[in-house]
């Protein structure tokens, strides 16, 4: 056994639960008295004409309650989440781009990744596994001008489907970085490609999963958050074609405007795929 495969859900989960308290998203948050009324007022609605259309027994009623004390107990709130409802809230935000299609962070984003100078190779182990990946493109404006010094800030799982900082045994950075594009907007990142992504099966979530005859699978993606002043920020993830859980992704979190264009690398081995970001101004 490798040490990657002794990641377990409380670990990995835990860890995202960390870092969601440490993210500064929580110390921000006001929600008018008048909004948590109505959201709370119709969420509890829900689960209660649930119960009354479906006939919920007190054993079902007591599994709920086990399986939501697991959650916490996992420190899968942030999981459970980011799979099962983070594509709603995200298609709200971001219904008004003109640009670029983005999709959901997930709960395994680090902010500032150790940042290098567009053409870079993000970090990895010396004998990181894999293809390897050259991705790159360029980053607009809507009206078609370059960005210059674009941020690109590239996150994703190696080719076991493990994040760094969320599994035993890698690297604090790898496979993590923020590049800086040039003064055209081009951008140039020597990666490696990840490998299709199952929710941890040992916790609150695979339970739930197994439990219902589901399938635990994201395909493989790379997580994207692409930034330029005066720009919206653009949380994105980018798929491969042919990945089989590209039409049922776990997340529901892929788009046909997500699916990278991948070609035979034109030096060495490994592939290599060109995607252009656009984005939208701030304050039209
Ligand atoms: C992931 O890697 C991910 O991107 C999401 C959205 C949820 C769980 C794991
Ligand atoms: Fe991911």
């Amino acid at each position: 056994m490798t040490t990657e495969t002794t990641a377990s859900a409380a670990a990995s989960g835990n860890a995202a639960t960390d870092r969601f308290r440490a993210s500064g998203k929580i110390g921000s948050i006001e929600v008018d008295v008048e909004r948590v009324n109505l959201l709370a007022s119709k969420l509890i609605k829900a689960a209660n004409d649930i119960v009354l259309e479906e006939r919920v027994s007190y054993d079902e009623f007591n599994a709920l309650k086990a399986w939501l004390i697991k959650v916490g107990a996992d420190g899968e709130w942030p999981l459970f989440l980011d799979v099962w409802l983070e594509h709603s809230v995200e298609d709200v935000a971001t219904d008004h781009r003109e640009g670029n299609k983005g999709s959901i962070e997930g709960p395994y984003y680090i902010p500032e990744a150790p940042e290098q100078k567009s053409p870079a190779k993000i970090e990895m182990r010396d004998d990181e596994k894999g293809t390897p990946l050259l991705f790159q493109g360029q980053v607009r404006s809507t009206d078609g001008s370059p960005l210059s010094n674009a941020k690109v800030e590239l996150w994703h799982a190696d080719e076991e489907g493990f994040y760094s900082q969320f599994a035993p045994g890698i690297p604090e950075w790898n496979l993590r970085g923020t590049f800086i594009a040039d003064e055209d907007g081009n951008f140039r990142i020597d990666t490696m490609q990840p490998a299709p992504y199952q929710i941890p099966t040992d916790g609150a979530c695979g339970q739930l999963i197994a439990a219902a005859g589901w399938h635990a699978w994201r395909p493989a993606h790379l997580h994207l958050k692409v930034s330029a002043p005066g720009h919206e920020l653009l949380t994105a993830q980018l798929y491969f074609p042919g990945d089989e859980h590209n039409d049922d992704d776990i997340a529901t979190a892929v788009k046909p405007e997500l699916l990278l264009d991948i070609q035979q690398a034109t030096e060495g081995n490994g592939v290599q795929t060109t995607y252009d970001f656009v984005l939208d101004p701030t304050a039209k």
